[in-house]
């Protein structure tokens, strides 16, 4: 098939970039990607730390087997280890929490022993399975998934813990406000209790441990970029407005205004600006408005900051196998998420550090995790600012006032303008009905005069890998298929005028 249909997609991360794949490769020759800053990929992005390569966006194929089309592709062009590829990494089941060794540090600089902290680790576990099976049809016992766990911590713990010494049941509770840090990451939310209780079930994970693209996840976007024709991709070409039309028929039913001043018309158009873009811009970006049930689910659906504050050491101060190291501060027995003194203790938001493996590939290079308006707030800081708060901060923990970071990277995708955050999650009152609501294209329920002008990729359009890479994959994919069977299902007449 060689359709002449003009479609328009804005945004050249991975959404953006597999639906003009996607659209290619079925013959449609009049595809065009807008893209707002001088590179592909979005939030995938490969930086350097020194001669070092890291990751600044997604860092994971989360869920590497035969089902992810990341992984898939990632093979296909050779882009990861041989270890990745084998049978039993593709078959470990992890739930979306893979099983790292971790070292525990607490705030009055003793190295913990994993033992000590084992009764919080596993009732947390607990409720974090039991969180994601309420059915999320109403009735769940609380709104969000951080007053389910406090509440429950504070029943269990009287039960279970009745025995134990009040110091050691202390350093449970702070191990718990350390894990509920670490899931503020893991959602990309300013708290938990942000975190729809019935919704947080919504996320599908798949089988595989987690791994990384040793040359960086670009690799993955640069293989696909260059399978499409040059000249397909106009970069530092912001659009300010998409003009759709829900009551006229018109020849090219949608405008695509740039900042420049640029009007392009198109039969279609994919937009796939991040969620945090459209809860910040959706007034100016669609004329008319968006309809009012998809504005609310764009309100409902949540959009936080998860950033990372890259550290490199001489040598290493954590264990030779260690993957993960968690920071518990011992004043936080009241199971808490947030900072009160955001200017003051920010630092005490990040939870910890992953360990950047394998050594003989990275150094001693550590991944600082920090989330949600404490991140927002490390980002307006200097470099030098970061760099002091998180030496004082590992001084501290270690017990060592000699250990220097050798260099210092932090990513501010809060101040990103065109990604205003980090990625999705589901919100407080969020259902399955407002993912849905996300992908609707406009005119919703559209007739065949006024055919799919406006469809949404992305992400957070996705109702359940809402938040990754692979998520974003299908997404650009589904929307690309629903035109190309528009276009495999209309009569021939109708398909020249459209
Ligand atoms: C993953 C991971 N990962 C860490 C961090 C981040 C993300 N993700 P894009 O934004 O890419 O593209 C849109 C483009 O549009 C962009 O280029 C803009 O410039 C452009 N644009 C905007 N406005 C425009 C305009 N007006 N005009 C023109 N262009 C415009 N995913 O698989 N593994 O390890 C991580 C991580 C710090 C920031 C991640 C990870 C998320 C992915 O990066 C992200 O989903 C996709 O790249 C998005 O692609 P896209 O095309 O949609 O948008 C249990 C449970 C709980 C549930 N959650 C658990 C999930 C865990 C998620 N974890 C992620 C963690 C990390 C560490």
């Amino acid at each position: 098939m060689s359709v002449n249909t003009k479609i328009v997609i804005i945004g050249c991360g991975i959404a953006g970039i597999s639906a003009a794949h996607r659209l290619f490769k079925a013959g449609f020759h009049n595809v065009r990607i807008l893209e707002a800053t001088a590179r592909s990929g979005g939030r995938i992005k490969t930086g350097a730390l020194g001669d070092r390569i890291v990751e600044i966006g997604a860092n994971w194929i989360h869920g590497p087997c035969k089902e992810n089309p990341v992984f898939c592709l990632a093979q296909q062009y050779g882009l990861l280890d041989p270890e990745a590829l084998t049978p039993e990494n593709q078959a470990m089941d992890v739930g979306g929490h893979p099983p790292w060794v971790p070292n525990f540090f607490s705030s009055s600089g003793r190295k913990l022993n994993a033992e000590d902290v084992f009764p919080a680790l596993e009732m947390f576990a607990e409720l974090l399975n039991e969180g994601s099976e309420f059915p999320n049809q109403g009735g769940e016992p609380f709104s969000n998934m951080g007053e389910f766990i406090r509440s429950e911590v504070q029943q269990r713990s009287e039960e279970k813990w009745k025995d134990i010494d009040a110091n050691t049941r202390s350093l449970q509770l702070c191990t718990i406000s350390n894990m509920l840090k670490v899931e503020c990451s893991v959602n990309g939310a300013h708290s938990l209790d942000e975190v729809g209780l019935g919704a947080y079930g919504l996320y599908k994970t798949l089988p595989g441990l987690d791994c990384t693209f040793p040359g960086g996840f670009e690799g993955l976007v640069k293989n696909l970029i260059s399978e499409l024709p040059g000249g397909l991709v106009t970069y530092s070409r912001p659009v300010r407005r998409v003009h759709w039309s829900n009551s006229e028929r018109r020849e090219n039913p949608v405008e695509v205004e740039c900042d420049d001043g640029e009007k392009i018309t198109a039969d279609h158009v994919i937009v796939t600006v991040p969620l945090g873009y459209l809860k910040k811009h959706h007034s100016t970006l669609f004329d008319p408005p968006l309809p009012l049930h998809k504005l609310h689910s764009v309100q409902r659906l949540g959009f936080g900051t998860n950033n990372k504050i890259f550290v490199e050491f001489d040598s290493p101060w954590w264990d030779a196998d260690c993957e993960v190291i968690h920071l518990i501060w011992e004043d936080e027995d009241a199971v808490v998420d947030t900072v009160l003194d955001i200017q003051g203790s920010w630092i005490k938001k990040l939870f910890g550090f992953t360990v950047l493996k394998p050594t003989e590939r990275y150094g001693h290079v550590l991944c600082g995790w920090i989330a949600g308006h404490e991140s927002e707030h490390m980002e307006t800081l200097t470099e030098q600012e970061v760099t002091h708060a998180v030496t004082q901060l590992i001084r501290r923990f270690t017990g060592n006032p000699t250990i220097s970071p050798r260099r210092v990277l932090r990513s501010q995708w809060f101040h990103d303008p065109w990604t205003c955050g980090s990625y999705s999650y589901p919100g407080k009152g969020c259902s399955e009905q407002d993912l849905e609501n996300m992908r609707e294209p406009l005119p919703w329920k559209g007739s065949q005069s006024k055919p799919l002008q406006v469809l949404f990729a992305g992400e957070a359009t996705h109702p359940c890998y809402y938040s990754t890479v692979h998520g974003a994959l299908l997404t650009g994919w589904r929307e690309a298929d629903r035109l190309i069977s528009l276009y495999s299902n209309v009569s021939e007449p109708l398909k020249s005028k459209l």
